[in-house]
């Protein structure tokens, strides 16, 4: 037996599940991982990635120092990490202050584009966007929620007036009734899906509305596979059924919603009959599905990226949101509309600000009461009042000259973004890139500073998971080489853009620890977070936002009164087809997503032991087009779109319907973006990555 020489309670830093587990260290290394029983939200449990994937942390190409591009000034090549050379942190931060400060001074402070982190900590997310707004002075900050759960966010502040998740994991167990559709649980919720399937084995009712097979539509008592991009007119035809069928909760529409006339009336052609042929479902599905969901007491929608990375991501939540409006499914346990947030903290660093149009808590830039606030909590600094750029139109700034710095923590959009080819060129034209990540990734290579940060397991703070839950992370190790934690090396930055840009040195950058960080925060939201402290979560584990007061309990399930905007509103929605559909040229619709072994563009996981299980690309191919392709299972294929190709090895199965091919997205040498379109959501701005055209063709 070897001895451990400590056990450390933090957070997993992969999903938005927000697994607590418990560190092994031995000698400085993460030699185990076990989850504590009888602790929300995993109550023991863990997948694979949190149970071995941590090992990235211990990976020999860690950056260990700042990084600074040899060829500074030159035109930009993408380059490898023989292209930097080390430096000191005084000198990378003075350079990335000085050419900060000297875009701001020259362009302007709306030149400068920023993208915070979901992987990162509430602390550090809120101190990044601080620097941001208060010291660059602009509003141009977003991060990969937009790529994400953007339309959902969009469309569920239409429907209510609120975005998170509005019932908790807790719950699922218990759940009577419930909806899963655009979500691959089992794949990438894990443990959530763990608590779904326990559901089912209590006797309850799964509808799953998923074009593609996966682990849940197994346990569904019905699974309703219509095709990618028709979900507008498959729910609004459930929602017909029940308003035909006056199964909807009378009482709930009149006190707690408006619009219902006029929507309802609306409804009246989109029938079962209607939606058969867009969708594929046969219409006497669809009246079930629809009697199931509106006759239970209590039934609860869960939805992924299959809803909302749609360029119709928006209407596609609005129709879910509908339904549940019908039929009062709100504000009660077992119920709600429920976006399963994907990335450890992705709700905490929305949460904190990190978007182009509020501060934390969802204060808006453009109120100038939550300004004020801002500005006098800020040290008397004047912040600009004009929402910022999203990702996707930063990135495209970059292209027109627009954007002439880029400041980037722990995101790969090298990776991430569609249509990578146009991202890359927009990258190469930008004039000044600073990356502040724990490795080297494909997004690096067009950067001029990279700043080493450390991992979850090399500092403290508190991450927020999907059902609104903030928890702490630990230092369990020490950071590789002279790696700091990212919000050490915010505040370093801020304070050194603050003296290159001759202002007064504030006294807003001394922090000793995250826990000040989160004080300072919460002080200023204390609505959503003033009941919430480092002492709290270390006697309670973990606490629910909106906790406004010390004695306040935190809010496991919201809306129980009233919904942020008032009353739920009805939105009466047109069916649009995709912007790209096969054709005779590009004849297969392309979904792009993800597998359980990886996490994104790879940087962690592809350092980790995973990697061994599911080693390189694939593309799913029903079996009877696997037969006229002439593709055996194992042969490799390439994949064309207007826009780039890839080459992948095949596996020849059913769980993608006929017509349609899968690639998950997590591989550099075929990235599957490559292929995808930049088209995005007109309101949401989200790009849908998950329908685009393009040939199958056997590879010699
Ligand atoms: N292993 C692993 N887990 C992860 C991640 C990871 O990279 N790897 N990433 C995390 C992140 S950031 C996120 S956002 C989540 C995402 O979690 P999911 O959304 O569950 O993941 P995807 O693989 O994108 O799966 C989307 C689902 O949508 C379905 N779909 C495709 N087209 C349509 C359509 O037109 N309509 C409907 N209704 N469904 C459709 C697909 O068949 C698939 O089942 O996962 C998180 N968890
Ligand atoms: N085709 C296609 N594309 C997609 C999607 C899809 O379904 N299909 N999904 C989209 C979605 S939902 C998402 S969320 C995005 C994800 O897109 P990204 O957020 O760009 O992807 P990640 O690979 O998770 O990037 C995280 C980076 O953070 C670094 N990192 C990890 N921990 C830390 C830390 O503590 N500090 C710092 N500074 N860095 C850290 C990692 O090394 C990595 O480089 O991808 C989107 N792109
Ligand atoms: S379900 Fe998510 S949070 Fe839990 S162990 Fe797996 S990746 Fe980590
Ligand atoms: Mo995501």
């Amino acid at each position: 037996m070897i001895k451990v020489d400590r056990v450390v309670r933090t957070t997993c830093p992969y999903c938005g599940v927000g697994c607590q587990m418990d560190l092994h260290i031995v000698d400085n290394h993460i030699v185990k991982v076990a989850a504590p029983f009888g602790q929300p939200p995993n109550y023991g449990q863990l997948c694979v990635k949190g149970r071995f994937g941590t090992d990235y942390v211990s990976h020999p190409s860690r950056l260990r120092t700042p990084l600074i591009r040899k060829e500074l000034g030159a035109p930009r090549q993408p380059a490898t990490l023989d292209g930097f050379r080390s430096a000191s942190w005084d000198e990378a931060l003075d350079l990335v202050a000085q050419r900060l400060a000297a875009v701001k001074q020259a362009f302007g402070s709306d030149a400068i584009a920023s993208s915070c982190s979901a992987k990162a900590t509430n602390e550090d997310n809120y101190l990044f966007q601080k620097f941001v707004r208060a010291v660059l002075g602009t509003n141009n900050c977003d991060h990969c929620a937009r790529l994400c759960h953007a339309g959902s966010v969009a469309g569920l502040q239409r429907a209510l007036g609120s975005a998170a998740m509005s019932n908790s994991i807790a719950e699922m167990p218990h759940l009577h009734t419930f909806l899963v559709t655009g979500s691959n649980t089992a794949e990438a919720h894990p443990v959530i899906s763990l608590f779904m399937k326990k559901a089912v084995a209590n006797g309850a009712k799964l509808i799953v509305a998923d074009p593609r097979g996966t682990e849940m539509t197994k346990f569904a008592t019905i699974w309703l596979r219509h095709r990618p991009g028709s979900d507008v007119a498959l729910f609004q035809a459930m929602a017909n059924v029940i308003v035909t069928e006056k199964l909807y909760d009378r009482a709930f529409v009149a006190a707690r919603t408006e619009g219902f006339r006029a929507y309802s009336l609306g409804l009246a052609p989109f029938t079962p009959e209607w939606a058969e042929k867009i969708t594929g479902v046969p219409a006497y599905a669809i009246r079930r599905a629809a009697r199931i969901y509106a006759q239970a007491p209590s039934a609860a929608i869960y939805w992924g990226m299959g809803i909302s990375q749609s360029t119709h991501g928006t209407q596609n939540t609005l129709s879910l949101a509908n339904l549940a409006l019908l039929c009062g499914h709100l504000g009660k346990p077992g119920s709600g509309l429920n976006p399963l947030r994907g990335q450890n903290n992705v709700q905490g660093a929305s949460d904190m600000g990190g978007l182009p149009n509020v501060f934390p808590a969802y204060a808006r830039v453009d109120d100038p009461v939550a300004r004020a606030r801002y500005e006098a909590g800020w040290g008397g600094v004047q912040l600009a009042a004009e929402p910022g750029l999203t990702i996707t139109e930063m990135v495209d700034g970059a292209c027109n000259g627009a954007i002439q710095a880029f400041y980037i923590m722990g995101e790969n959009p090298l990776m991430s973004d569609p249509h990578l080819a146009h991202a890359r060129h927009c990258f190469a034209n930008l004039p000044f890139l600073v990356q502040q990540d724990i490795f080297f990734n494909e997004t690096s290579a067009y950067a001029d500073v990279i700043l080493p940060a450390v991992s979850f397991a090399e500092k403290d703070g508190t991450f927020t998971n999907s059902d609104r839950r903030v928890q702490r992370i630990r230092q369990a190790i020490d950071a590789p080489g002279q790696a700091r934690p990212d919000w050490q090396i915010i505040a370093d930055l801020a304070r050194r853009t603050e003296s290159a840009l001759g202002r007064r040195q504030s006294a807003g950058w001394e922090y000793d620890h995250p826990s000040a960080i989160w004080h300072e925060m919460a002080a200023l939201e204390s609505a959503s977070f003033g009941g919430i402290d480092y002492a709290r979560l270390e006697r309670e584990g973990g606490v629910h936002w909106p906790c406004p007061s010390a004695d306040h309990p935190g809010t496991p399930y919201l809306f129980t009164e009233r919904f942020p905007r008032g009353k739920g509103k009805f939105h009466l929605l047109a069916y649009e087809e995709a912007p790209e559909e096969p054709d005779p040229v590009y004849p297969f619709i392309l979904s792009t997503g993800r597998v359980l072994y990886h996490w994104h563009g790879g940087t962690m996981t592809r350092r980790s032991m995973l990697d061994r299980i599911y080693p390189e690309a694939t593309v799913e191919v029903h079996p009877a087009d696997a037969e006229k392709l002439a593709l055996q299972e194992g042969d490799y294929a390439w994949v064309r779109s207007r826009r780039g190709r890839i080459k992948v090895k095949v596996l020849v199965t059913g769980r993608s319907p006929q017509g349609t091919v899968f690639v998950p997205f997590h591989f550099a040498e075929a990235a599957a973006n490559e292929l995808t379109l930049e088209q995005v959501d007109p309101v949401a701005k989200i790009p849908g990555y998950k329908i685009c055209a393009v040939q199958v063709e056997r590879a010699a």
